[in-house]
């Protein structure tokens, strides 16, 4: 059975922290992802990175699909921008930054390289999506969130509306 797992919340420090390469292709990683994948699932998210649920390695989990029925698994992924001068804008939400959306400009043309559970390596050029949310996780794994592309002040307000809510509870 899957676990529904934790998510931290901006701005616990744990999110700052940089995810270690996965380099034993065993069980128990096949279970954190199986975790990850229910904890997204509940959350309606389309996709959620380790170092959200307090797990800092390179591992991300997504589904991009309209009936949430395509789940996928990265290990390790890493990207290198194909062309630097095209950037593409989305509108990106965060479940580690509840209640905020921000546009952002982020290269649109990318060669992606990652390993699946049992170890293998895997190669794409994406299209859509895919190629946003990908780095938006790759960030993630990196100690990077999406408050780090806007204005100190606005990441200031974020950090306090934050703060109180979670005092609250
Ligand atoms: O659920 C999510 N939606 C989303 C929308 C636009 C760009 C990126 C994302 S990822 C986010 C889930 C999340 O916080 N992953 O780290
Ligand atoms: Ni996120």
């Amino acid at each position: 059975m899957a676990k529904k797992l934790n998510i931290l919340i901006f701005p616990d420090p744990r999110l700052r922290k940089v995810a270690e390469k996965v380099t034993k292709f065993d069980k128990c990683l096949e279970k954190l992802a199986n975790d990850m994948l229910d904890t997204m699932y509940e959350a309606n998210g389309i996709g959620l990175a380790a170092t959200q649920v307090d797990k800092h390695i390179r591992l991300v989990v997504m589904d991009l699909s309209e009936e949430r029925n395509e789940p996928r698994i990265f290990v390790n992924p890493e990207y290198e921008v194909l062309d630097g001068h095209n950037l593409f804008e989305f509108e990106e939400g965060c479940l580690s930054i509840p209640g905020f959306n921000e546009t952002i400009a982020r290269p649109d043309k990318i060669r992606l390289i990652w390993q699946n559970l049992s170890g293998e390596t895997l190669e794409d050029t994406p299209e859509g999506i895919l190629t946003v949310c990908i780095q938006h996780e790759i960030d993630h794994l990196d100690g990077k969130l999406m408050v780090d592309y806007v204005s100190a002040l606005k990441r200031d307000r974020i950090r306090s509306k934050l703060l109180k809510d979670f005092k609250r509870n």
